[in-house]
């Protein structure tokens, strides 16, 4: 049976690993698996039968065998399951991963998500540039703490696991904004995420189908 994901035919970054099929890449990469990608165009995301396996018509989404699922924490999580290496085998520690990988999603990637809708999709509106000093700070905040709590750890809870996974797929968004770089052990924590060879491997899977060459 073939893992199949789907992907965007044309990611608006170009291919930088910004999509958030680079983490279910990453993932799968992780825990060596293989797997196939369906492309699909913005309309495509819309159509009935992507809306059938997505129902707010987004990429990624995950279909093996019988299985179809869509949200990133989801898929990876049932990765982490599934296999070895995302998660760690004890019942506390493993607890503890899991709870990073729903900060990640649901306290860091929130506000990260704001200042994207803010810079890019709010950029000409009139208040827009008085509202952004105000969108950046609620980042801030959010990583004043994440950076405290990671201090000069490798990783948020010992070992690397899905929660890291997660945390890194969602501050490379910051990069283009400066934020991160304000913030010395995140922007290592971030670094030492894609040196990863599993991460290089699904940079470099996505980034093939996106670079200006490509096409
Ligand atoms: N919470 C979802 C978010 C999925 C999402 O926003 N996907 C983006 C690509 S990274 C998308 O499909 N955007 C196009 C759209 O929403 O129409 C997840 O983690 O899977």
């Amino acid at each position: 049976m073939t893992i199949t994901i789907t992907a965007f035919e044309r990611s608006p970054d170009g291919g930088k690993g910004l999509a958030r099929d680079t983490r279910v890449r990453w993932a799968l990469e992780e825990v060596g698996q293989p797997y196939a990608v369906r492309f699909v165009s913005f309309a495509g995301m819309k159509a009935p039968d992507h809306l059938a396996i997505h129902p707010f018509g987004q990429i990624p989404t995950y279909e093996d065998g019988s299985l179809s699922l869509f949200e990133t924490g989801s898929i990876v999580f049932h990765l982490a399951e599934q296999h070895a290496g995302l998660l760690p085998k004890e019942r506390n520690a493993r607890a503890r991963a899991i709870t990073w990988m729903f900060a990640a999603l649901n306290t860091i990637e929130p506000p990260i998500l704001e200042l994207t809708t803010a810079r890019i999709f709010e950029a000409d509106k009139p208040w827009s540039e008085a509202r952004l000093p105000l969108v950046k700070d609620r980042v801030r905040a959010r990583l004043d703490c994440l950076s405290t709590h990671l201090g000069v750890a490798d990783w948020l809870d010992d070992a690397f696991s899905a929660g890291d996974l997660l945390m890194v797929s969602v501050l490379l968004r910051l990069r283009m904004s400066g934020i991160l770089d304000e913030y010395q052990n995140l922007a290592a924590y971030v670094a030492r995420g894609e040196a990863r060879p599993a991460y290089i491997r699904a940079y470099a899977a996505q980034f093939a189908i996106n670079a200006p060459s490509a096409n």
